[in-house]
């Protein structure tokens, strides 16, 4: 039978349920990834586990998040996990290294591999054909443990890719371009597969910058083949051997097939404030831009700072522009350096930002207030970047570096600058020193524990029935940087009890606070919700911190994969409204009572709120019957300990 890559790849790692689309399955990964910012509480909850060593292929713990180290907090992270690697076998990525999702990519992607890692743009890998997936750092801790990854039977599309993209557009149109078709909502349980003649004029960082990308669409993941340009690419990193071929069958299905001309493609922006709100640069084009930054783990490869240098080279940034630019690694900034790139960038006038995730996150280089921000990254939700109203557009390097000479929005193809002939390089600068490796003797190392890191905040199992309150309601599209702001606030991560004192901070400031007095009061929080609840990143903060607060459901028109699973793996209930009318005659402040809730989910039946004023709502909901034990357990630290 025939069958397409995302199949092959699923079938190969099965372990446990039926490859049946809707079906939850278990799959084995074998190589695992987590950052500084979610990897302090996935590596307590694996110590918790009480297992003595790593089980994956390989598990390779980065530094790249928190690098702006203002008091000791993130350096006592750094230190923890540098600890934790030793002692537990995996490669430490020392802060410096880059960003994961590029390092990985250059360094560990191997094709038809299964990788997870605890951020939401692990798919990243799938420009190197590995079916990696975005999830919260408990199911990356179990999956580091050797346990299985469970996930539901995706529905495969293909975007077949025909034609050859036209000078001045870039991979990141084409991905704007996809997010313009496929949304950022409604695409839960899929997988995009990419196929057709286009695939094979695009090499494997614009693969990567696709992929990376179709986190926003909230796809499972997405991938490309693994063909020819995979294996000089991976020769080019001096990692051939890694290659393998991996194509989809003649005649595979598929379960929708969208057409994509990558010739009709032309430079694009998603603008203010969500990576779906796709316009073409030339409706956007005279608009005064304050700050452009170049950089994330979207568009930082040494191809797009090649560009972005020899578009820049001899050349001034505009006055009233503030360009910033971070390599995504320091493979790239090595050889951007080695090369003279980056003095073309220097002298240019463009700040030199760490190669490091800094700016994508707001922890730094935050726009003026109301700045008009030009970036490279992939998300442009409200207030993310740090400034609460600055208005953030999401463009190719091209497009970015064009705005920062010419203080505009100007569309590359008309500013008379040529166009600059750029090649990936034959060869990469392999210097794998700023990883440590495992070893026998690193085994003993004790534990460094700062201060600021706290115990993973434990859960009761699920209770009789709820007495409680809608604490608060919120609107459609609620991202994860709506509910747990990152930023400043990341540096206490691994402080539960203080990092709470956040959650809606930018909605609701005095949300906690009333979640902790009706805690005291052994109420129970409700949140109420529209659509796509929880887009956006992987952070389990999301779901632990509300956990925390006392939240015990949240009661939505529908949910994004990621937060759905973070939720449940916290012991908070995510339920559906049977009838979404409803979420309209709700009023936040209204008393609910659930006096069945435990039977119900035990029973696998609605679940019924009797909500003071409206009367009683029928909720469904989407989980197999390892998650509702779960969370009747009161989550998976539980569930799995018991
Ligand atoms: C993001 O881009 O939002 C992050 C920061 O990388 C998150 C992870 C986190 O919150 O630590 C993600 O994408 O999962
Ligand atoms: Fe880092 Fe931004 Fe990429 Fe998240 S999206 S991993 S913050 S560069």
């Amino acid at each position: 039978m025939s069958s397409n890559i995302v199949e092959k790849i699923l079938k190969a790692h099965l372990r446990e349920g039926d490859y049946v689309v809707g079906q939850e399955i278990g799959i084995r990964i074998d190589q695992t990834l987590t950052q500084d910012a979610t990897g302090t509480m996935a590596y307590l909850q694996f110590e918790a586990m009480g297992l003595p060593a790593i089980k994956t292929d390989l598990s390779v713990s980065y530094v790249d998040h928190n690098t702006v180290q203002v008091g000791f907090e993130n350096a006592d992270d750094h230190k923890y996990l540098q600890s934790i690697a030793s002692r537990y076998g995996l490669v430490f990525s020392r802060p410096g290294n880059g960003i994961c999702h590029q390092v990985h990519l250059e360094r560990f992607g191997k094709p038809g591999t299964t990788l997870l890692g605890s951020d939401s743009h692990t798919p990243t890998g799938g420009g190197v054909g590995q079916i990696a997936i975005g999830a919260g750092g408990l199911d990356v801790a179990v999956a580091m443990g050797g346990g299985n990854f469970y996930l539901a039977t995706p529905k495969v599309y293909l975007a077949k890719l025909t034609g050859a993209l036209k000078p001045w557009v870039t991979a990141k149109d084409v991905i704007l371009h996809m997010l313009s078709i496929l949304s950022t909502k409604g695409n839960v349980g899929v997988v995009l597969e990419y196929g057709g003649p286009g695939v094979a004029t695009l090499s494997v960082p614009q693969r990567a910058t696709i992929t990376n990308m179709g986190a926003e669409m909230g796809v499972t993941t997405s991938l490309f083949p693994s063909d020819e340009i995979t294996r000089q690419f991976l020769k080019a990193q001096k990692r051939e051997q890694d290659w393998s071929l991996l194509v989809a069958d003649e005649g595979a299905a598929y379960d929708r097939i969208i057409e994509v001309d990558l010739g009709e493609i032309e430079p694009l922006a998603a603008c203010p404030h969500s990576p779906g709100n796709v316009k073409p640069i030339s409706e956007l084009a005279g608009m005064k831009v304050d700050q452009v930054a170049i950089g994330s783990c979207t568009n930082s490869s040494l191809k797009d700072l090649r560009t972005t240098a020899a578009i820049l080279k001899g050349r001034k940034v505009h006055p009233d522009v503030s360009l910033g630019i971070a390599p995504g690694s320091r493979q790239v900034l090595q050889m951007l350096s080695d090369e003279g790139g980056l003095s073309d960038l220097l002298a240019s006038g463009a700040r030199l930002l760490e190669n490091a995730c800094g700016f994508c996150i707001g922890n730094h280089f935050s726009p003026k207030s109301a700045g008009i921000s030009l970036r490279t990254s992939n998300r442009n939700f409200e207030a993310r970047s740090g400034t609460a109203d600055a208005q953030i557009y999401l463009v190719s390097p091209e497009v970015a570096a064009i705005a920062a000479l010419t203080g505009e929005f100007t569309d590359p193809r008309a500013a008379g600058i040529p166009f600059p002939a750029v090649s990936e390089p034959a060869e990469f600068t392999i210097d794998d020193s700023m990883f440590i490796f495992p070893n026998e003797a690193g085994r003993s190392t004790s534990i460094f524990r700062g201060p600021n890191i706290g115990d993973p905040p434990a859960n009761t199992a699920m209770a009789d029935a709820l007495t409680g309150e809608v604490t608060i309601k919120v609107g459609d599209k609620i991202t994860t940087d709506h509910i747990m702001p990152a930023g400043a606030r990341l540096k206490y991560r691994s402080n539960v009890p203080k990092y709470a004192q956040f959650v809606f901070e930018n909605v609701d400031g005095s949300f906690s606070k009333r979640c902790l007095e009706n805690k005291a009061k052994a109420v129970a929080n409700f949140i109420f919700a529209g659509e796509s609840y929880g887009q956006g990143s992987s952070r389990e903060h999301a779901a632990m911190c509300p956990m925390y607060l006392g939240v015990k459901a949240v009661v939505a028109k529908s949910f994004e994969r990621i937060h759905a699973a973070n939720l449940v793996n916290f012991g908070i209930l995510p339920l559906l409204f049977a009838d979404a009318g409803d979420y309209d005659r709700i009023p936040q402040g209204a008393a609910v009572v659930s006096p069945n809730i435990r039977k119900a989910i035990e029973n696998g039946e609605p679940v019924i709120l009797e909500v003071d004023g409206v009367g009683l709502i029928k909720c469904d909901y989407k989980l197999s019957g390892r998650q509702r034990e779960i969370l009747l357990a009161g989550g998976l630290l539980n569930f799995t300990t018991k």
